[in-house]
């Protein structure tokens, strides 16, 4: 046949084996031979049934990503499936690893499924801000039920083999061998003979669907989609697929598909797709890495303990160090508390709780920190206390251990050189809380040995971490950027802004939530502190503090936060502050639109990124989106700040930015001239440092 598809047969068992490494998607390259494969075997009289199998590590994980956007090409996907379908004799799928995708949709055009114990099946096409093209909505649902298939496709989780076989999408699990096994499944099908039905002619499922129960689900589905398209889509397709015929179902799907393949929320999450990966490629791939098999933490406050749980969570045996005994107590009854939190949600079996906590050993002595391979210091943010930890652990730590610290903006070259090795320090700048969010900013600092470097980016990777790797400057990419991002929000509040009306430009915008909630929410007192020591000041924000408004924690700071409540409300005594101290600057209050709120805020931070680009803090624009995603809420449909930029269109963001410098004299406003030249080229890279 061909590279990527081959033919074996077993007696009168044919088994087609698709070989596409890494990930056996389904290439032109694969669907070319793949469909002759098909068509010969149907029409071979000596072949009783048919086997789809792939080889490596994984059965087919989807369409290939790569092609989206271009021309298709024939065979398509569909037509494969449907040719498929249309073959009496009975055909098995032999899946391992992962079937998703375009992959499970090739599966579910055969007549019967067998999974590897291990294997993960699923439609995870939303998360490419798409809908399964090939089928998927339309067969699910005829096999898993209506409301299963809507909550699999919508959310684009997977699912484990015996939930799959429960759910009736598999028909057998093997513990290992899955192909030896789908080869005598197949057999003995065959001997006990059909009819076999093809999954599109089994409506007893879809039939079963109450619409209302589905409908009530789907619209609390839709209400968490947060202005993404690809959600609202998956949900009206499977609703078709109850209220249509098998054919009009699968036109709609189509034409769904096509509509959001071609629209920029899917372009943006495609692009991010490959942005996290790209991240994850540093310069040392063949570097041996360092061995790590156990990890200290010094300082068991919230994100020294979240750090701690997800080591732990990873697999690692964690030494968590305090400085008194009551602190350590503390610090483990909060990390036993966050477990207990997951139990009682049911994302965290008892069992497995048991299993992370007998992975920490506490202590208040340096010297047990001798045996760790990676030691992370989680303790104030102060420069003088950073340097007497590093200090100790220089004369305690083993030759070779990586010394990390989570400074979200200390000076990381400073820490390393006020100790003799300096080539083991580098930052892990996770985020909060460490445990659950995503993204690990790693800090290469200026001695930092390539191998530690490379460690840990491997690192990040099994404790389910996103990592990018930056250079040392203050607040590293995402506070700095913040920082410009946030640079005009006192000025839009002195001038006519209101914080709920700011809040609504980024909610409305796709955001979680606005920088005021958001300040409420992480403590105003954190930033007041940071300000104070860089001998900053911010009238309004500094007024709310000197007045005990520290946010959520104190029930009021921008909003009031009622009995505890974490619903913010605007406080009629924040827009008196405000508009006195506007009155006291002589700044008269104007009309303010949700246009110029973006542009004040957005604009600077799309500048900061080129100017972070500039200097080689990041290596790729695509970094930076990559940070912006998964630590700071950056919506998804939008692909990232630097992204984002290019849907916004560079030359107004310059034009803008040149109009606000003008008006205001502010640097934050001057047009970097990698943005300028991005507005000439239409691309980061065209005028990147080498
Ligand atoms: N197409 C093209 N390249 C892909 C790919 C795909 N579907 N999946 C992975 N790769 C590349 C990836 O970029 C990386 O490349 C390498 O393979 C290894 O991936 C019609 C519309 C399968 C769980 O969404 O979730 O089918 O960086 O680093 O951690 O309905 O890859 O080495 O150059 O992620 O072991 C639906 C996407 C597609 C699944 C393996 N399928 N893939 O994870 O390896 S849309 C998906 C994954 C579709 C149809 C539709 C993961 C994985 P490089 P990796 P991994």
């Amino acid at each position: 046949m061909s590279n990527f598809v081959s033919v074996a047969r077993d007696n009168d068992v044919a088994i087609i084996t698709i070989d596409n490494p890494p990930v056996n998607a389904l290439s032109l390259h694969v669907r070319e031979p793949l469909m002759q494969a098909l068509v010969a075997l149907r029409d071979d009289a000596s072949v009783a049934v048919i086997v789809v199998a792939c080889a490596g590590r994984t059965f087919v994980a989807g369409a290939d990503i790569t092609e989206f956007g271009k021309p298709v090409q024939q065979p398509e996907l569909r037509a494969i499936i449907g040719t498929l379908e249309t073959i009496a004799k009975p055909t098995v799928a032999a899946i391992h690893g992962t079937a998703l995708g375009g992959g499970l949709e090739l599966a579910l055009g055969c007549h019967f499924r067998v999974a590897d114990a291990d294997a993960r099946l699923g439609l995870p096409e939303v998360k490419l801000g798409l809908l399964p093209g090939g089928g998927g909505t339309v067969r699910l649902p005829r096999l898993v039920g209506a409301i299963k298939a809507l909550r699999m496709i919508v959310s684009g989780a997977l699912v484990g083999a015996d939930e799959a076989h429960e759910a009736g999408l598999v028909d057998a699990v093997f513990e290992s061998n899955v192909t030896t096994h789908a080869v005598n499944f197949a057999r003995e099908i065959a001997r006990k003979g059909g009819p076999f039905t093809p999954v599109r002619d089994r409506d007893d499922e879809i039939k079963k669907t109450e619409l209302a129960a589905f409908d009530a689900e789907a619209a609390d589905l839709a209400r968490k989609a947060r202005g993404l398209d690809a959600p609202i889509a998956c949900a009206q397709a499977v609703r078709n697929t109850v209220t249509m015929s098998f054919e009009e179902a699968l036109a709609a799907e189509r034409a769904l598909f096509m509509k959001l393949v071609a629209g920029d929320q899917s372009r943006a999450q495609r692009h991010l797709f490959f942005a996290e990966r790209e991240a994850a490629k540093i310069p040392g791939k063949d570097l041996v890495r360092r061995r790590i098999a156990r990890v200290g933490v010094i300082g068991a406050g919230t994100m020294g303990g979240g750090i701690a749980m997800a080591f732990a969570n990873g697999g690692f045996p964690v030494t968590l160090l305090e400085t008194s005994e009551e602190a350590l107590q503390r610090g483990l009854g909060m990390i036993d508390k966050n477990y207990a939190v997951s139990v009682s949600r049911g994302s965290l079996t008892e069992d497995a709780k048991r299993q992370r906590l007998v992975q920490f050993k506490g202590s208040t002595d340096y010297s047990d920190l001798a045996d760790c391979d990676l030691i992370i210091e989680a303790v104030f943010e102060d420069m003088a206390v950073k340097k007497e930890v590093f200090g100790k652990l220089d004369a305690v730590a083993k030759p070779g251990a990586i010394l990390a610290t989570n400074t979200s903006y200390l000076d990381i070259d400073e820490i390393a050189a006020s100790i003799s090795r300096p080539q083991d320090v580098l930052g892990l700048h996770f985020f909060s809380p460490a445990n659950v969010m995503k993204l690990l900013e790693i800090v290469r600092a200026d001695k930092t040995a390539p191998d530690a470097l490379a460690t840990v980016v491997d690192l990040a990777r099994r404790i389910g971490k996103v990592a990018v790797v930056v250079g040392v400057c203050h607040g590293f990419v995402g506070n700095r950027m913040l920082a410009a991002r946030g640079s005009e929000s006192e000025a839009l509040l002195l001038e006519g802004a209101t914080p709920s009306q700011i809040d609504k430009a980024f909610t409305d915008f796709g955001w979680p939530m606005g920088p005021f909630q958001m300040g409420d929410l992480a403590g105003l007192d954190i930033s007041w502190r940071n300000r104070k020591a860089r001998g900053q000041t911010a009238v309004i924000a500094d007024t709310l503090c000197e007045q005990g408004r520290f946010g959520q924690k104190t029930g009021r700071g921008y909003y009031l936060y009622e009995n505890g409540s974490r619903m913010p409300v605007p406080d009629p005594q924040i827009d008196a502050l405000i508009r006195g101290k506007a009155a006291e600057k002589g700044i008269a209050s104007r009309e303010i639109s949700a246009e110029e709120i973006i542009e004040r805020t957005l604009y600077p931070m799309v500048n900061e990124g080129a100017k972070i680009l500039e200097e080689g803090i990041a290596a790729r624009a695509s970094d930076i989106d990559v940070i912006w995603v998964n630590g700071y809420g950056f919506p998804i449909g939008k692909g990232g700040p630097m992204f984002w930029a290019g849907l916004e269109g560079a030359p107004r963001i310059v034009e803008r930015l040149e109009y606000w410098h003008q008006r205001t004299g502010k640097d934050v406003f001057k047009p970097a001239r990698l943005l300028k030249r991005m507005a000439e080229t239409g691309s980061w890279e065209a005028g990147a440092r080498p």
